[in-house]
Parts: structure tokens; C-alpha cells; sequence
């Protein structure tokens, strides 16, 4: 397997919103990353992954983009963009763009050249169809936020697809002016010397020529089988890899939701020139009581199945991406650890251990390295996510299900959870901010912030540090053959890696009691790498503490 700079990548994922504001109007901006990249280099990764900075009415934050090769206002400008990426640079710290070409803003000039008339130049740059009439849209799909996937609009009496909010249009990939001009936007930024892409949503640009109605699943139908993994997707990117991405030193990692092992040989195979990895969500998707909200935590069996499965399948063939949580997801110590104060910087210890061992390239959501946690919501007017907004609104005002049933689903599982503000000291506002931030921040700031943690060599902060240092020493924590060990255990996480004579045993507890653990014979003597509780490690029977983590290096 060829060695690169981006298998052997720790890579920090920025929301900039909540990040660091750096003009008191409550809103994180470029300015503020600016001045906490010193805090990342003493951290120690490699790659800052940006989500969207660009011009954005921001009715998906930022994932809505109006204009591609311009900085959203309340972000700052472009020369402040390009202080930013020198800054990182100087540091040894590469940044990664977050490229969201599925659908661009309404408010993007296509869009609105599109809009005017069936005879326009940019009518064919999105999926307009005839309705089954002026009240019906052309299928029964429904978006992901809700609501239909149709936006009826009057001016040429067509609806138009929208697979997320009704100002997020789909573009028509298979229109090549399409591919033509995000190409060109993607050299522009190549050019201006970036490092790479995160690119949204991107096993969804290719749709089915034929779409008629999906399974229904809730209150609309399925648009999965005619819009995931569609019939051009690898034409597509292997087009946009010939090029652009083939012309520079850049790293690239698809959002795939749906994926299987089996797709992602393609779409991040060593030599399929596509992608170089891809996001699974089989670990983080499919667990809801109601579409995707559930209160429950997945269970640990099923948990170490998918994560094995992948590590498995993948070795060799394609690059693992390795995630807990992200600005989508819930905060990884509150759906895979335990936030309780007793247990809450154990358990994020442990987790984080167990993913770091992993094979693949690891990607830290900002807080996940100071073990924050999920927001304590009160009411619905808490929320500012259009995702969570609507669902509330979708299942309870309609009266579908009942607020007491609802409200632990969505508290446990929306994406505000994430987007509130990083946590940097114990100032008023966390020191994110110097006004009112747009989100509230989470009250335990005073103990879970950055300036404690980075003060207290125990603490979670310093315990990501350490793993970061020791996978840039142990090429076997990059490169070694991932084989379970007592997969049918649902107390314990297992696992060892190998590189040549090298072998590591990976051990996590995901208990909060007490658990007997017999280290196999071939570690016994072996060199404790890292632990969560700083204990000796040399007898062969262990009682492990709750969320107890080590691994053994034998040599
Ligand atoms: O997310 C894709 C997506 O499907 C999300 O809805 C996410 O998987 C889901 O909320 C998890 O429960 C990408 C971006 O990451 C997300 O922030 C955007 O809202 C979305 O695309 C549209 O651009």
C-alpha cells in the first residue's frame, strides 16, 4: 500500500460558525480561526476540514451557497480567507475546503437565471418537472428536512427537486455545462492553493433519468433508489478526478451516506481515480424510532460489527475514514460514552482510543478533544437547525407522535447537539464570544473548556495529543492488518493490528461497572502504549474500570 501524507493525516473538522468569533457579533468567523490555530498545532493535527465559508443566505448554514468563489459576510472576506490558509500553512497545517455541489443556493445567479423562464441558458442547470398537476408534485419523494422534495414555482409552473430545504436546489450533473463550470470553480480554488476537499453529499449528484414514486417510509416516499449511488456517479467523479483532482497534491473524502463496503472500493479504491475516501454512516445512520430521531444508543455488538466489517473489507483495497461524530451527528461522549460527570472524561478517553487504533484516517469534530457533550434543550425555540426545527414541527405539531414521546428522540439525535459553541474557557460566553452568540452555549462550559484542559496533563485534551504523537511514531497504528477479537462480546472492544513483527492489542471497555478481561498469552510482558487510567500493565488477568482503555505493544 503506497504511502501519502493524507493516510498518515489527523484531520480537525472546523464548523466555522461556532469555532471563534472574532468581532463580538456572536457569529464564529475566519478571523477567529486565525487566532486559535496555534491552540490546533499544539494539539498537533495535520489537516483543518472548513466547512462552507462561501456567500450563503444560510438557511442550511452555510451548505447553501450562493456564490462558490466568494466569503460569506458574517465570515469575513477572501483576503481574510487567504491570511487564514497562509497562516496554516506557515504552522504545517494543510486546509481542506468543504465543496458542496449537489445543489447550490436559490439565491445563486444560476438559480435565479433559471427560475426566469423555460428558454434560459441555466434552466438546464437544475431538475425541473411538470407536476401531476399545480397542487401535486411530479413523485411523492420526500426532502430530508422535511416536507416534500418538490418546490412548486409559479413563475414557469414547473416544481423543482430539492433533496434537502426548499432553497438548496439540486443541480442536473448530467447536463456537462454543469460539471463544466464546478470543475472550473474547483482548479480556481486548487489555484489559490488549498489542500483538498470534503466534498457534501457527493453520492447524490447522479439521479435516475425515470423518477416515480418511492417506498414510503413515515410521511413521504423514498428518493434513494433514484438519487444515491445513481447510474453516472463514478463517470462523474472519475471526469471531475481527470480533470482537476489528478493535477494537484490535494486529498479528497466523499460524504457517502447509503455506502457499502463494496461501493467504497470504488469510490476510494487505490486505483479506481475517484476519491481517495470516503465517510461511511452505517455506525451513525439507521437507528431511529421515528426517520432518524431515537433516544437509544446502538449496541455495542452491532457497534463492533460495522466498525470491523469496514476496517476488514477495506484493507488494501481502499482508505478508511475514521469519524465518531461530526457537525451532523450528536456529541460522540453522549451517544457512544457516558456524559454522566463520573464517567464522562473515562468514557471519552476510551472512545477516542478506540478509534485512533483504527486503520484509516482519523477525523476530530472540534470539542470531541475536550470530551463535550450534548446540549441540555429545554424547548423547541432552543433549536436553530432547520433540520431539527422542521422534524419537531413534522412529527409533533401534525400530531404524529407526542411530545413526550418526541422530545427525548430529538434532543438525543439533532445536529444543534454539535453546533454549539466550542467551549474555550471559563469567561462568560466560553470566550467564544464577545456578544450574543447565535446558539446558546452549553452550561458546563466551566468545567469542560480548552484553557483548563490544556492546563491539566490528565485531561481529555492531552489525552488526544498523546494519540495524535504516538500514530506520527508507530507507522503500525497507520498501516497494520486490523483482526476483532470477541466479536460476540458486547462489554468489551477488542481488537489487535499487525505490521510485520510488530502486533498491538487494543482494549476498551464500553461498561460502567467493573469487567474481567485474560490478555492473550502472546502479549504477556508486552509495553503498555497508552492507557486511560495510567495503571501498571503486566498480569494476564485484568479487572478493567468502567470505560477502562488500553493497548499493548509487542515488538
Ligand atoms: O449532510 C448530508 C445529510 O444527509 C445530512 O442530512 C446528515 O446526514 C443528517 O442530517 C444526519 O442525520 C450534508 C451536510 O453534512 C449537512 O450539514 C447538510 O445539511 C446537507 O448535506 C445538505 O447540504
Amino acid at each position: 500500500m503506497n504511502r501519502t501524507w493524507w493516510k498518515e493525516a489527523v484531520i480537525y473538522q472546523i464548523y466555522p460558525r461556532s469555532f471563534m468569533d472574532s468581532d463580538g457579533d456572536g457569529i464564529g468567523d475566519l478571523q477567529g480561526i486565525i487566532s486559535r490555530l496555534d491552540y490546533l498545532k499544539y494539539l498537533g493535527i495535520d489537516v483543518i476540514w472548513l466547512s462552507p465559508v462561501y456567500k450563503s443566505p444560510n438557511d442550511d448554514n452555510g451548505y447553501d451557497i450562493s456564490d462558490y468563489q466568494d466569503i460569506m459576510d458574517e465570515f469575513g472576506s477572501m483576503e481574510d480567507f487567504d491570511e487564514l490558509l497562509a497562516a496554516a500553512h506557515e504552522r504545517g497545517i494543510r486546509i481542506v475546503m468543504d465543496l458542496v455541489v449537489n445543489h447550490t443556493s436559490d439565491e445563486h445567479r444560476w438559480f435565479v437565471e433559471s427560475r426566469k423562464s423555460k428558454d434560459s441558458v441555466y434552466r438546464d442547470y437544475y431538475i425541473w418537472r411538470e407536476g401531476k398537476d399545480a397542487q401535486t408534485p411530479p413523485n411523492n419523494w420526500g426532502s430530508c428536512f422535511g416536507g416534500p422534495a418538490w418546490q412548486y414555482d409559479g413563475e414557469t409552473d414547473m416544481y423543482y427537486l430539492h433533496l434537502f430545504s426548499g432553497k438548496q436546489p439540486d443541480l442536473n450533473w448530467d447536463n456537462p455545462k454543469v460539471r463544466e463550470e464546478v470543475f472550473r470553480m474547483m482548479t480556481w480554488w486548487c489555484d489559490k492553493g488549498i489542500d483538498g476537499f470534503r466534498m457534501d453529499v457527493i453520492n447524490m449528484i447522479s439521479k435516475t433519468e425515470e423518477m416515480p414514486d418511492g417506498e414510503v417510509h413515515g410521511l413521504y416516499g423514498s428518493f434513494d433508489p433514484y438519487c444515491v449511488n445513481g447510474p453516472n456517479v463514478h463517470k462523474y467523479l472519475q471526469e471531475m478526478n481527470e480533470k482537476v483532482l489528478s493535477k494537484y497534491d490535494i486529498m479528497t473524502v466523499g460524504e457517502t451516506g447509503g455506502v457499502t463496503t463494496e461501493l467504497a472500493k470504488q469510490y476510494a479504491g487505490e486505483d479506481t481515480h475517484e476519491l481517495n475516501m470516503v465517510f461511511q454512516f452505517e455506525h451513525v445512520e439507521g437507528d431511529g424510532k421515528y426517520g432518524k430521531w431515537t433516544d437509544e444508543k446502538i449496541p455495542l455488538i452491532t457497534l463492533k460489527k460495522i466498525m470491523s466489517r469496514w476496517q476488514c473489507e477495506l484493507y488494501g483495497k481502499a482508505w478508511n475514514s475514521l469519524f465518531w461524530d461530526n457537525h451532523d451527528q450528536p456529541r460522540a461522549v453522549s451517544r457512544f460514552g457516558d456524559d454522566r460527570p463520573r464517567f464522562r472524561e473515562m468514557s471519552a478517553k476510551m472512545l477516542a482510543t478506540c478509534l485512533h487504533m483504527m486503520q484509516g484516517t482519523p477525523y476530530i469534530y472540534q470539542g470531541e478533544e475536550l470530551g463535550m457533550t450534548n446540549y441540555p434543550f429545554r424547548s423547541p425555540e432552543d433549536f436553530r437547525d432547520i433540520e431539527s426545527i422542521n422534524a419537531y414541527r413534522e412529527w409533533c405539531g401534525k400530531g404524529a407522535v407526542s411530545h413526550e414521546i418526541f422530545w427525548p428522540c430529538i434532543t438525543f439525535k439533532s445536529r444543534d447537539n454539535a453546533r454549539t459553541p466550542m467551549q474555550w474557557d471559563d469567561s462568560p460566553q466560553a470566550g467564544f464570544t464577545a456578544g450574543n452568540p447565535w446558539i446558546a452555549v452549553n452550561p458546563n462550559y466551566t468545567q469542560i473548556n480548552a484553557k483548563a484542559e490544556t492546563a491539566d496533563p490528565d485531561s481529555v485534551f492531552h489525552y488526544y495529543k498523546k494519540l495524535i504523537a504516538l500514530r506520527k511514531e508507530n507507522p503500525i497504528i497507520v498501516y497494520g492488518r486490523y483482526e476483532p477479537l470477541l466479536e460476540d462480546n458486547g462489554e468489551l472492544f477488542v481488537y489487535t493490528r499487525e505490521l510485520n513483527d510488530e502486533k498491538l492489542l487494543v482494549v476498551c471497555s464500553f461498561c460502567d461497572y467493573e469487567t474481567n478481561f485474560a490478555v492473550p498469552a502472546e502479549f504477556a510482558g508486552a509495553s503498555c502504549l497508552i492507557s486511560n487510567t495510567g495503571d501498571a500493565y503486566g498480569e494476564t488477568e485484568r479487572t478493567l474500570k468502567p470505560y477502562e482503555a488500553f493497548v499493548l505493544h509487542k515488538k
